[in-house]
């Protein structure tokens, strides 16, 4: 099949987001007085469940005493402190994906978002790291508002595809956890995995290929399973020839 579009989750994929989203969940918890902190490995283990209310209210299982805590209330304010942290603080792209999305607009390939996080989140980052373009970059961006089933459901991805108009079979996705693999594998979509730093420990299997990276010319990425760019860097060639084998 021709390669059409490119389809990419935000938190850990397109930038190493998740720690600030776990600085914001603890300052929200902070100024609502509770005296609950996420450390990293608590974080690890928590984002098992996506998307950040029901991270909340699954820990709020925890203790009974909790059960008359407002989750709803709390991740609002957790996503205001998110949003005007990362206004201030900009978080920059992985390697690759800025060369990797100029390439598929030059060849003319879609590219889409299908993510867990609120809109509000996907929308300051695009800005910080698209500037005035960043309208123009994404043909579909599926957000955590837009799904009734968070990833590993593959709903995100369905409602990408349909946005986008586009078979299966000529999509190819970007994720960094196992959560997100299952939910693109869920929609039948040959998806590359680069781990970020809280998915490092995740399993993956059937990706496609599994990488450091995208990789750069002069920073070659590190192979860890599966297809491997010859070059060090996944190039839409690559990508062309890697979706007739699959
Ligand atoms: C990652 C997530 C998100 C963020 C928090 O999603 O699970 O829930 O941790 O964001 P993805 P919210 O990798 O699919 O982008 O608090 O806005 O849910
Ligand atoms: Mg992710």
């Amino acid at each position: 099949m021709p390669l059409r579009a490119l389809i990419f989750d935000v938190d850990g994929t397109l930038a190493e987001t998740e720690e600030l989203h776990r600085t914001a969940f603890n300052a929200a918890f902070r100024e609502a007085g509770l005296d609950w902190h996420w450390s990293r490995d608590d974080y690890e283990l928590l984002l098992y469940v996506t998307g950040g209310r029901e991270r909340i209210s699954n820990f709020m299982q925890r203790n009974p005493d909790w059960a008359e805590i407002d989750a709803a209330r709390l991740h609002a304010e957790k996503t205001r402190i998110y949003n005007k942290m990362l206004a201030e603080n900009p978080i920059p792209l992985r390697p690759g994906i800025r060369r990797l999305v100029t390439e598929a607009r030059n060849d003319k390939i879609a590219l889409a978002i299908a993510t867990t996080t609120s809109r509000a989140n996907v929308i300051t980052l695009l800005e910080n790291v698209f500037a005035e373009d960043h309208e123009n970059v994404f043909q579909a961006i599926v957000c955590g508002e837009d799904v009734s089933q968070k990833k590993p459901s593959p709903e995100a991805y369905q409602t990408a595809l349909r946005a986008l108009n586009t078979d299966a079979g000529s999509v190819i996705v970007f994720e960094d956890s196992a959560n997100g693999l299952l939910s693109a594998r869920g929609a039948g979509l040959a998806t590359i995995v680069t781990p970020a730093y809280y998915t490092r420990n995740d399993v993956f299997s059937g990706a496609i290929s599994v990488l450091s990276d995208l990789g750069e010319p002069d920073r070659p990425a590190v192979w860890m399973a599966g297809l491997n760019p010859s070059e060090g860097h996944v190039t839409i060639t690559a990508l062309r020839s890697w979706l007739e084998h699959c």
